[in-house]
C-alpha cells in the first residue's frame, strides 16, 4: 500500500556545526569540544577531532547540490555561537555572517528551506570558562547571539530553533560525564536544565521583537517511557523517568510551566535551581510555536531493585531503575533499542497533552559502522537504514492520521559527520565521507529518498 504524506510536507536532514563545518577560515573562536579534545583526545573522539569535520565549510555549495539530489526540500543546520562570536561575546565577526549568508542563499535559491538551531552542544570556550549555563551572563550572551542572528540571517531561515536537545548538556556534562565539564553533580545539572530555559523563553521574546514571518521552536530529545509491568511501583518508576527526562523541557517549552510533581520532587530534596519570579514570568510569556521531535529510542524502567544510600548524591534515579527488555531489537553499533511505535506513541502525546502544537520529526536515524561491509560498485547499499526510514515513517503516517500535527520528517544525517562520543565510527547519512579525501557518494538510501521526496510517499 502507497503510503502518501500531507502536501508540503518537509522531507529532509539535520546535523550541527560543531559536527559539519570543520574550523574554516572566519576566525572561529574555541568551543567546549576543543576543551574536551586538549583534556583527553583519545578517550571518545577515536583520534578525530572536529578541526576539518566533514568539511562543510568549503564544500556547502557542492553539498546543497547533493541535498537536491538526495530529495531535501528542508534542511536543518545549526549557527555557531562561536563562528559569529568568536570571543562568545564582544564584537561579531563579518566574515561568519557573510559566509551563513551566502550557504542559506544558495540552499534557498535551490528550493531547500533552512532550519536554523541556535545551540546545538556547542559552547564557546570564554563561555564555558564563565560557568557555561551555570551562569547568567552566559544566559546573556546567547541572547545577544540569539539576537544577532535573527537580525542577520532572518529574511533567509524558515523556522528558527532555540535549542537541541538540551538535556543533551545536563546529561553529557554534569550526571553521566561525556561532555564538558565532565562532572557529577545534579545540583548544577538542575540550574543548567532552568538557564537553558530560560535561555530559549529569553531568545524567543527577543525574536518576536524582530516580527519575522518565521516560526521558532525548540528542538527536544523525547522517549517515551514506558514501565516494566502495569504493576503500580513500575508505573510510578516511569512517570518520574517521564518527569525527569520529557516533561521537565517539553512542558516550560510548550506551556510555560514545569510540571508541580517535578519542583515538589527537586524542592523536597533540596535541589530547586535559583531563579527570579521575572525568569518565571518570561518562561510563561514565551513558548514556542514549532516543537522538533528528536526520537531514537524508548526509555524502560522499572522499580528500584537496589536500595538508594541516603548519603549518596540525590540523583533522578532514586526513583527507578533502566531496564533492558528481553528480546528487544536493537542497534548494536549504538546499543539503541529500536522500537518504532515510539514515533507514533510520542506523536499521539503531543497531540494529547500539548495542544497539537506544530511539530515535526527533527531527528530520527541509524549509525552503522563499518559501511564499506556494504558496499557493491562504489555505492553503501544500506538497505537497513531504508527499512528504518520506512518503519518509522509508517508510524509517523498512522499518526498524522490520526490527527497528529506533524509536518516534515528530517533523518539524522544527511552526509557521515562527526558524533560527540564515536567521532567517525557510526555512519548516519545517506551520502558516504570517505574520511581520507572528503569524497562524498551517495548510499542507496540516499536515492531512496530521492523517490520518497518526489513522490511524496512510499510504498
Ligand atoms: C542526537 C544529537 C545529534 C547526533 C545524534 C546521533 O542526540 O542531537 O547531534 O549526534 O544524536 O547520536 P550519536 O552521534 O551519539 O550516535
Amino acid at each position: 500500500k502507497f503510503l502518501k504524506f500531507p502536501e508540503g510536507f518537509w522531507w529532509g536532514s539535520a546535523w550541527s556545526a560543531e559536527q559539519a563545518e570543520g574550523k574554516g577560515n572566519t576566525g572561529k573562536g574555541r568551543t567546549q569540544w576543543d576543551m574536551s579534545w586538549d583534556k583527553e583526545p583519545n578517550r571518545f573522539y577515536r583520534g578525530v577531532n572536529t578541526e576539518t569535520a566533514t568539511d562543510f565549510f568549503h564544500r556547502y555549495p557542492q553539498d546543497i547540490q547533493l541535498m537536491k539530489e538526495t530529495g531535501h526540500n528542508s534542511f536543518r543546520l545549526s549557527i555557531s555561537w562561536a563562528r559569529l562570536f568568536p570571543e562568545g561575546d564582544g564584537d561579531v565577526s563579518q566574515e561568519a555572517i557573510a559566509f551563513y549568508r551566502d550557504m542559506l542563499n544558495q540552499m534557498n535559491a535551490n528550493g531547500i528551506k533552512p532550519f536554523a538551531n541556535l545551540f546545538h552542544f556547542d559552547m564557546p570556550e570564554r563561555m564555558m570558562q564563565k560557568g557555561g549555563w551555570e551562569s547568567r551572563e552566559v544566559v546573556d550572551a546567547y541572547v545577544r547571539f540569539a539576537d544577532t542572528c535573527f537580525a542577520a540571517f532572518g529574511d533567509l531561515v524558515f523556522h528558527w530553533f532555540t535549542f537541541n536537545e538540551p538535556l543533551g548538556p545536563v546529561l553529557g556534562g554534569y550526571m553521566e560525564d561525556f561532555h564538558y565539564p565532565n562532572v557529577v553533580d545534579f545540583k548544577r545539572g538542575v540550574q543548567v536544565a532552568f538557564n537553558t530555559v530560560l535561555a530559549s523563553a529569553k531568545a524567543i521574546e527577543v525574536f518576536k521583537r524582530h516580527g519575522l514571518g518565521s516560526k521558532i521552536g525548540i528542538i527536544l530529545n523525547l522517549s517515551p517511557t514506558y514501565p516494566r509491568s502495569e504493576n503500580g511501583f513500575d508505573k510510578q518508576a516511569a512517570e518520574y523517568a517521564d518527569l525527569f527526562y520529557n516533561r521537565s523541557f517539553l512542558d516550560p517549552s510548550v506551556k510555560g510551566t514545569f510540571p508541580q510533581k517535578l519542583t515538589d520532587t527537586l524542592k523536597q530534596y533540596g535541589h530547586l535551581p535559583t531563579y527570579t519570579p521575572e525568569d518565571l514570568a518570561v518562561i510563561r510569556d514565551n513558548t514556542v510555536q514549532i516543537l522538533g521531535l528528536n526520537y531514537y529510542e524508548p526509555r524502560r524502567v522499572k522499580a528500584r531493585t537496589a536500595a538508594v544510600d541516603p548519603q549518596s548524591p540525590f540523583m533522578p534515579e532514586w526513583f527507578f531503575e533502566s531496564y533492558v527488555m528481553p528480546g528487544r531489537r536493537f542497534n548494536p553499533h549504538r546499543g539503541w533499542e529500536i522500537y518504532e511505535k515510539g514515533i507514533y506513541d510520542l506523536c499521539i502525546d503531543i497531540r494529547d497533552n500539548y495542544g497539537n502544537i506544530d511539530a515535526f520529526i527533527s531527528e530520527n536515524g541509524m549509525g552503522v559502522a563499518d559501511e564499506e561491509r556494504f558496499m557493491q560498485n562504489g555505492q553503501v547499499q544500506d538497505i537497513y537504514r531504508i527499512g528504518y526510514i520506512k518503519n518509522h515513517l509508517a508510524y509517523v503516517h498512522q499518526a498524522i492520521g490520526e490527527g497528529c500535527n506533524i509536518n516534515g520528517y528530517h533523518l539524522w544525517t544527511f552526509i557521515d559527520c562527526w558524533s560527540w562520543i564515536n567521532a567517525y565510527k557510526n555512519r548516519y547519512g545517506l551520502v558516504a565521507l570517505d574520511l581520507n579525501s572528503q569524497q562524498r557518494t551517495v548510499k542507496l538510501s540516499g536515492e531512496f529518498y530521492k523517490k520518497l521526496s518526489d513522490e511524496n510517499g512510499f510504498e
